[in-house]
């Protein structure tokens, strides 16, 4: 015996009163830049490693770690998210949001929205000129997408009716 589905309207109450739909008005710039690895079990760290290789005692293994914690440092621990759109999420006149941040190549843009009211897609940078989305473009609608980001210009539209003419686009650059 199951019960039948909620009504509509009540799944999508329920659906406002989850967590990540509260969450709007905390932490809007660039999280900070956490490691994603921390290369520390037991005693062993990146600067004891290179403690060992400055000795001269460097064997394959500490060569293989060292290798580790350059790359865990250069490239892996420079990922960051973005809240598109800061405290106001991914709206109209959203356009300008870009300006002066710099974005990297593995960043994360977070779409915040209201999934019943706007979308986003990946588009072209015509697409993002003319605001039209071909048949193939990637669309979110979760109304929390992470999308990762390229390099080069990554754009994305709303592609609602007359959504991104009133500036519910983003070209973002990432180095
Ligand atoms: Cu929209």
């Amino acid at each position: 015996m199951t019960s039948p589905p909620l009504p509509l309207h009540f799944r999508v109450f329920f659906r406002l009163l989850t967590p990540r739909f509260l969450p709007l008005v905390h932490n809007h710039t660039a999280h900070k830049r956490p490691p994603l690895l921390s290369v520390a079990p037991h005693n062993l760290s990146c600067s004891s490693v290179v403690g060992v290789m400055a000795q001269g005692r460097g064997s394959a293994v500490a060569m293989g770690l060292a290798l580790l914690c350059l790359l865990v440092h250069s490239e892996v621990a420079g990922a960051a998210t973005f809240v598109v759109g800061d405290s106001g999420g991914w709206t109209f006149s959203t356009a300008g949001w870009p300006s002066g941040k710099r974005f990297r190549a593995g960043d994360v843009l977070e779409f915040r929205y209201n999934p019943w009211a706007h979308n986003v897609v990946a588009v072209s940078a015509a697409g993002y000129r003319s605001c039209s989305a071909s048949p193939a473009a990637r669309v979110f609608t979760s109304g929390n997408d992470r999308v990762t980001l390229a390099r080069g210009t990554n754009h994305f539209i709303c592609s609602l009716a007359g959504h991104c003419e009133s500036g519910m686009k983003i070209a973002v650059t990432a180095v």
